[in-house]
């Protein structure tokens, strides 16, 4: 390797194979308890919870370690309100105006999906998801970023993983276009939204459909070669 400065492996934890197993099997069956959910409750939900998710998405493999993300969690309700009235907008585009086309209208009807977001008020917590064209890892930077959405798709994932864990249900969602979500959070225009990500409590009455339990089997996403 060229030169570079560096520190032995500070923190790993080697696990005996049987309790190797033990975990992969125990974190699979945690994880597939996740689902995303449309009907949310207006529980209150402590910004250190929102804090501590996002410090553990912010661990995530990036581009030159450049973490070309930026979460702005907004709690404030009016701010929450004019998140709704933006996104139904282009939500109503999409559906009845049918800007989406037949085919996606199709693909989206097992979900019963349609252009009213009431969650974006209700829901305790939005999170709008930046990714950064340009930055690098001092604050102030102004280098180019290099797999961007690659590295923003996995911190996403670190976030709902991280929101799971901590008994919360999250809904990703992506109105298109989300340029206002730029404005409305004060970001600059090299950012990019990628996702506002819904986050709270289940509502008590909350479905999931059908169709989004159906997740693939191994032998259909993985092959050992
Ligand atoms: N953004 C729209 C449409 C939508 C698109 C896909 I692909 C989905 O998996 C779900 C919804 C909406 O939020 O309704």
């Amino acid at each position: 390797m060229r030169d570079h400065d560096s520190v032995p492996l500070p923190d790993y934890r080697e696990l005996e194979q049987a309790e190797m197993i033990a975990r992969a099997d125990a974190f699979y069956e945690e994880i597939k308890r996740r689902h995303t959910v449309r009907s949310f409750s207006p529980r209150p939900v402590p910004r250190e919870v929102i804090e501590a998710c996002i410090k553990a998405a912010g661990t995530a493999p990036s581009g030159a370690n450049h973490q070309p993300w930026f979460f702005s969690a907004i709690g404030d309700p009016a701010t929450k309100r004019e998140i709704r009235e933006k996104a139904e907008i282009e939500e109503r585009a999409f559906y009845v105006d049918r800007k989406a086309g037949e085919a996606w209208l199709d693909a989206l009807a097992p979900l019963g999906t349609d252009e009213q977001k009431p969650y974006l008020e209700i829901a305790p917590w939005l999170i709008g998801i930046f990714a950064q064209r340009r930055g690098g890892v001092e604050a102030g930077e102004e280098r180019k970023n290099y797999y961007i959405a690659e590295s923003v798709g996995i911190a996403t994932g670190f976030l709902i993983n991280a929101l799971h864990s901590s008994g919360l249900v999250t809904l990703t969602h992506t109105p298109k276009p989300m340029d206002f979500l730029n404005r409305i959070c004060g970001r600059p225009d090299h950012e990019k939204p990628f996702m506002l990500l819904v986050v709270g409590y289940p509502a008590e009455d909350a479905t999931v459909p059908l169709h989004a339990l159906r997740k693939k089997p191994l032998e259909q996403i993985a092959s050992f070669i």
